[in-house]
């Protein structure tokens, strides 16, 4: 479910409290487990965050660059994330990792599933700052047709029941200019992953 401009009002907010996550969990460009790097920089927040090297993907508890936990989930992330689901339908999600991706231009993501999660039944709950973005979102198989939407500063999209397992990307990410970004692109994912 599309929830236009659901966080516009509080987006600076968002963004200052990542400033003080990346300060603790620098973002960093992963390396796929058929080693390549990531043309997307990230980090995560919470009690589990999502890590990919050359042995696979996975959740962990620490931050293999810090050895350390990750840094806590801001209650403003935790309490967008939990309305979010709830105006969705899903009442009581409780979102236990915070993947935070980072598009600077040219950077993409891969039509890909989200399958390291326990728990499918969980939605996952995708908040947009920044630079404007061309999501790809398919069906259950790679090979289904692709539909493309534009998401904007502000928007969050609920993701759960059949959408859940759907093939999803992100378009390489067009230059410009975002009065709170600059030239990038930041999406929060919610996961409840354990
Ligand atoms: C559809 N991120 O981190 S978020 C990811 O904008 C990821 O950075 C993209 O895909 C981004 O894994 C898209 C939207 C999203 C997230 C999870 C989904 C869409 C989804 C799971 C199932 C279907
Ligand atoms: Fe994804």
């Amino acid at each position: 479910m599309m929830l236009r401009g659901f966080c516009a009002a509080e987006a600076a907010a968002l963004l200052r409290d990542l400033d003080g996550v990346a300060a603790v969990a620098p973002f960093r460009h992963m390396i796929t487990p058929g080693g390549y790097r990531m043309s997307v920089a990230m980090t995560n927040c919470g009690t589990l965050g999502w890590v990919s090297d050359g042995s696979g993907y996975r959740y962990s508890e620490t931050d293999p660059v810090s050895g350390a936990a990750w840094p806590a989930m801001p209650e403003g992330f935790a309490r967008l994330a939990m309305n979010a689901a709830q105006e969705a339908g899903f009442g009581g999600f409780a979102p236990d990792a915070c993947l935070i991706n980072r598009y600077e231009p040219g950077a993409k993501l891969s039509l890909h599933q989200d399958k390291d999660e326990r728990d499918f039944g969980a939605p996952i709950v995708s908040v947009s700052l920044g630079l404007p973005a061309t999501f790809l979102f398919g069906g259950r198989k790679r090979k289904d047709a692709v539909r493309r939407i534009r998401v904007a500063n502000g928007d969050v999209v609920v993701w759960g029941g059949p959408a859940r397992l759907t093939y999803h990307g992100i378009s390489p990410l067009t230059d410009g200019e975002h009065p709170l970004t600059g030239r990038r692109r930041i999406n929060l994912t919610f996961r409840k992953a354990w």
